[in-house]
């Protein structure tokens, strides 16, 4: 009797055990699928992290699905000589209307997707219509990681090469030699119709330093041949702020608003499309010392790829935190004075109406807009305001 009782007490026990095992087990799960709930970012890092060799466990990762894609660029889609400047010869010497009335060139350029199938284009939102011929931007606070999915859909070998950021040799996107080889290579040129993933981190280093504002900007272009990739389009922003001052979206806290403005030259013979655009007479590069006039002829001096007030009207309020990124391209013509009417910002720590930029260049502005009204923004340079590098921005009350 007493073994009997002896064995049902010790399988009554074992079978509390096993209970209790049970729901621990149960609550771990739950907790595990709670947590990846929470922060689906996070749980998606391991794999690639492993796959990159990284060693930041538990960063943010955030991930852009980027494509390359040819497309029938139109320098001036909303007519010539918006700003009403009065030396602006361009759109009488052109007359003639219909397609002259317009600047477009076949380009390259990158563009956002929603997924990984490449299907849906992600609408860009209002606040960034006025990107133009940029890419998407890609944003970042100190201690994330970005992850870019590259689709190359053009007919050019391309890459994806980050400013700023932190990279391994197997996500540079540049291409020369490095003493890596095999998969290290792979990075380096990404051919048409093919696919490679980039990651890269964001350390203290690739944010604002001492004298920096909450954010500050770099940029990420294709470096394949970043002579002729740049001029051909292949141009985005990337925005890093300070750790533990960002909105959800990334934003610093501190700021109301933000414009990013590329002043950049898109020298036509320069693109990797120039026989398509212009002719034989164009192979890529040559012009400058061949044919210097009609190389002049094919300079678009834009910000954001619009001309002659084209890009969208930049509109804010009075007395909002703005904050302006500037970049230039790459061309040795891309030295560019911006210069804001009605307005004066923090530049440097210095007071200013105008900021300097050399060729690929990145620096921010910080304006409180003071004065109503619809106001010039333009580059200095008289050669570059001539040439159309002019726009408008709106202070409201
Ligand atoms: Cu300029």
């Amino acid at each position: 009797m007493k073994i009997r009782s002896r064995l049902l007490h010790a399988s009554r026990s074992l079978r509390r055990r096993l209970v209790l095992c049970g729901v621990v087990i149960f609550l771990f799960a739950v907790m595990i699928c709670m947590s990846r709930a929470q922060s689906p970012q996070i749980a998606a890092t391991s794999h690639t992290e492993t796959l990159h060799q990284m060693t930041t466990p538990r960063s943010v990762v955030r991930t852009y699905y980027i494509a390359a894609e040819e497309v029938d660029w139109d320098y001036t889609p909303r007519g010539r000589n918006l700003t009403g400047l009065q030396h602006l010869e361009s759109a009488e010497s052109e007359s003639g209307g219909g397609a002259l009335k317009h600047r477009i060139y076949h380009k390259a350029i990158f563009r956002e997707y929603s997924d990984a199938t490449f299907r849906t284009i992600k609408l860009r939102p209002s606040q960034w219509e006025h990107l133009g011929i940029l890419g998407p931007l890609i944003r970042a606070e100190v201690g994330d990681s970005v992850r870019v999915v590259f689709r190359n859909n053009t007919h050019l070998t391309l890459t994806l090469h980050p400013h700023g950021l932190e990279y391994l040799k197997n996500a540079e996107g540049s291409a020369y030699s490095d003493v890596t080889i095999g998969n290290l290579k792979a990075d380096d040129h990404v051919g048409p119709g093919t696919t490679f993933t980039y990651l890269w981190t964001v350390p203290e280093s690739s944010g604002p330093g001492p004298l920096d504002g909450s954010s500050v900007i770099w940029m990420y272009h294709s470096s394949f041949l970043p002579e002729f990739d740049l001029n051909t389009g292949l141009i985005g922003p990337i925005l890093i702020t300070a750790r533990g001052k960002s909105r959800a979206d990334g934003s610093p806290a501190d700021v109301d608003r933000e414009f990013i403005t590329d002043f950049a030259i898109f020298d036509e013979t320069s693109s990797l499309f120039s026989e398509r655009n212009i002719g034989r007479e164009a192979p890529p590069g040559l012009l400058r010392a061949t044919n210097p006039a009609l190389r002049e002829h094919h300079m678009l001096y834009s910000i954001n790829g619009f001309v002659e007030g084209n890009l969208p009207l930049l509109q804010m309020k009075k007395n909002e935190r703005v904050r302006w990124y500037l970049l230039s391209n790459n061309n040795e013509e891309d030295v560019h004075d911006p210069h804001w009417h009605g307005q004066t910002l923090l530049s440097y720590h210095m007071r200013a109406d105008t900021v300097f930029l050399d060729p690929l260049s990145m620096t921010v502005a910080d304006m409180i807009p003071e004065r109503e009204g619809t106001w010039l923004f333009h580059c200095h340079v008289s050669e570059h305001y001539k040439g159309g590098m002019v726009a408008l921005f709106q202070v409201l009350p």
